[in-house]
């Protein structure tokens, strides 16, 4: 039977213990605490438990970290291009001690691993990334988030695992270094290229990979990530739908599809080491690297940067690089060429992902070409047009300023047009359900901000419109907000900038006069602060104008950013002018 390439150190290193030491870590053995893993620490301990990252045997110590950082070499002189470490929250390493154990545990709670404690440090995260990334530019994707992190400390030593993390999608296309290595002694697979990648395979993808096979003599694995990677980046159940059609478009052309459970870091060269490891790990002899191999949004390596890095590293590796060659769609030859293989007088156009996915985001027509119906129809079912995506109105200012009544009359705008559906979330309605055992202290008014968000962003997810109308007088609660819709859809802060004095004449709800009373404490704007947006998409003054004209206002700016479409039967023009020779005032008292 055919051997795959041996594993990077030489021994396949899993570390999944018997069911039975499984059984005693969790019955018999004392963890000094439990580490809930974020979404990225999970894709490394999965890495470490099924030998993806052989020959490491655990989140690394300090004298490995070191070396990895300062030469991309640990202790015993192996080569590793980037840390691979468990970062913990300071309130958690005051806990904990070298020679602990400690348990690391799903977001559930289940309990999938135990370390024992060998390095616990707080490392210089910017001598990190400039060895690592080669930058402390905070533009950088990966930089960002180490620079960014809570967790400030290190802890480093041995992991045996008890229990994989569970995945329920694509059960068919999840393998183990050793499943997939099982799977290519099988085929008799003795040379076999990998195709790393994290965003949707077009056909000049396709192409390439049938190149590189070819040129190299090997069969082909296509090797897409499924960890986390750039917050824009196209979620990974759309992706493997568009991988497995381009599978089986090529089923007589040996090629295996695989999810890796990597989270890239976007570290360019430094990564794409890493990349050459794994799959090496998984058993490959190649990897096709590519222009801007692993590297973020702007220039931050030089184009062959990668490239050069595992070349240099090759033998010692026993991975073979095979460059990724641009290939440009002929029209007159309805084929692929590369540069140098292009005739003068012939027609080359670009093939590129950013160009799908330029035509995906302006809703063009993608010809057949550059990629197969079938992925494209995949494409563009996860990118609906903009006035189909999701949005978050989310209005912010002074009790009384307004917020609610001008909520509603968008609520009602937004309704009467049809064809979304439309959610409001008033502040003093949550504060009956979602966020009834709450109060008015900061950290009771940040958790009833942070839960509006939530809801919102699961609104906007699902393409719907949330209208939230809290006081959210914290500039950096409302910022988090802003976060966790914008992965989702459009947010649009609304800054009702109707004065304290207004609010406070108005009084409808006689609370001011209680709050200048001392009858309630911590009333915003009286006794408690409020933080005026400095960034707000927009700005509405109650005082100057009635509510039907502050929500037509909002209305324009939806459609001026195709979050809506135009309402045929009215135009934003003419709501204006309606709702001007029906005014509401707003000193109406069954408002706000
Ligand atoms: S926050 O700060 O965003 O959590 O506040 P919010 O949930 O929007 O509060 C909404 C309503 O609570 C009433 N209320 C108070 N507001 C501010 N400060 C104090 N201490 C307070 N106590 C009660 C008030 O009526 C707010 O409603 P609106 O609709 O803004 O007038």
């Amino acid at each position: 039977m055919t051997v795959p390439n041996p594993p990077h150190g030489g021994v396949l290193m899993e570390r999944l213990v018997s069911p039975v030491d499984a059984g005693v870590w969790r019955k018999e053995k004392k963890f000094k605490g439990l580490w809930p893993l974020t979404l990225r620490q999970l894709c490394d301990l999965e890495l470490i438990m099924n030998g993806g990252f052989s020959p490491l045997t655990g989140f690394m110590t300090r004298v490995d970290y070191d070396g990895v950082v300062s030469r991309m070499r640990m202790q015993d002189g192996t080569l590793w291009p980037i840390p691979i470490t468990l970062d913990v929250a300071d309130e958690f390493a005051d806990k904990i001690a070298v020679g602990d154990a400690i348990g690391l545990t799903d977001a559930e709670g289940a309990l999938l691993a135990a370390l024992e404690i060998e390095a616990l440090w707080q490392p210089d995260l910017h001598q990190e990334a400039v060895n690592v990334y080669q930058t402390q530019d905070v533009a950088h994707s990966g930089v960002a988030r180490l620079l960014s992190r809570n967790h400030k400390n290190y802890v480093g030593g041995r992991i045996y695992g008890l229990e994989m993390p569970q995945h329920f999608d694509f059960p068919h296309l999840r393998h183990t270094p050793r499943q997939l290595r099982e799977v290519m002694a099988q085929l008799g697979w003795s040379r076999v290229v990998a195709f790393q990648t994290r965003n949707p395979m077009h056909r000049a993808h396709v192409e390439l990979t049938r190149r590189a096979a070819v040129a190299v003599d090997a069969k082909v694995l296509l090797h897409p990530v499924v960890g986390e990677t750039q917050a824009d980046d196209i979620d990974h159940y759309t992706r493997m739908r568009c991988y497995e059609h381009v599978q089986r478009r090529h089923t007589g052309a040996a090629m295996l599809l695989s999810m890796l459970p990597l989270a890239m870091r976007m570290a360019g060269p430094r990564e794409a080491l890493l990349h050459a490891i794994i799959r090496k790990n998984y058993g490959c002899t190649h990897l096709i690297v590519g222009r801007d191999h692993a590297a973020p949004k702007g220039d931050f390596y030089s184009p062959y940067a990668a490239q050069e890095s595992v070349a240099q590293h090759e033998d010692e590796l026993g991975i073979k690089m095979v460059p990724f060659q641009e290939l440009l769609y002929v029209k007159e030859l309805d084929r692929f060429l590369a540069q140098d293989e292009l005739a003068p007088e012939q027609t080359a156009l670009s093939a590129s992902g950013s160009e799908l996915r330029r035509r995906l985001k302006d809703q063009l027509p993608i010809p057949s070409w550059l990629a197969y119906p079938e992925v494209i129809d995949e494409l563009r079912r996860a990118h609906p047009s903009r006035e189909k995506r999701g949005v978050t109105i989310f209005f912010t200012g002074f009790s009384g300023a307004g917020k609610s009544t001008i909520a509603k009359a968008l609520l009602a705008r937004l309704m009467a047009s049809g064809g979304r559906s439309v959610t409001l979330l008033d502040g003093d309605i949550v504060r009956q359900h979602l966020s009834s055992e709450l109060g008015f202290s900061r950290a009771h008014r940040d958790l009833n901000i942070l839960r509006i968000g939530f809801v919102a962003s699961e609104i906007t997810k699902h393409g719907g419109i949330a209208i939230c109308a809290p006081i959210a007088p914290y500039a950096a609660t409302r910022r988090k907000v802003r976060e966790i819709v914008e992965q989702q859809g459009t947010f649009i802060e609304v800054y009702v900038s109707t004065s304290l004095e207004v609010c406070e004449a108005r009084d409808r709800k006689g609370l001011y006069a209680k709050a200048r009373a001392g009858v309630i404490k911590e009333f915003t704007g009286i006794n408690d602060p409020y933080e005026i947006p400095q960034n707000p998409e927009l700005k509405i003054d109650t005082a100057t104008c009635t509510p039907l004209e502050a929500a037509d206002s909002i209305l324009h700016a939806l459609q001026q950013r195709n979050c809506i479409g135009l309402d045929k039967s009215m135009s934003a023009t003419q709501i204006v002018q309606s709702s001007a020779t029906t005014p509401i005032p707003f000193k109406n008292p069954l408002q706000d």
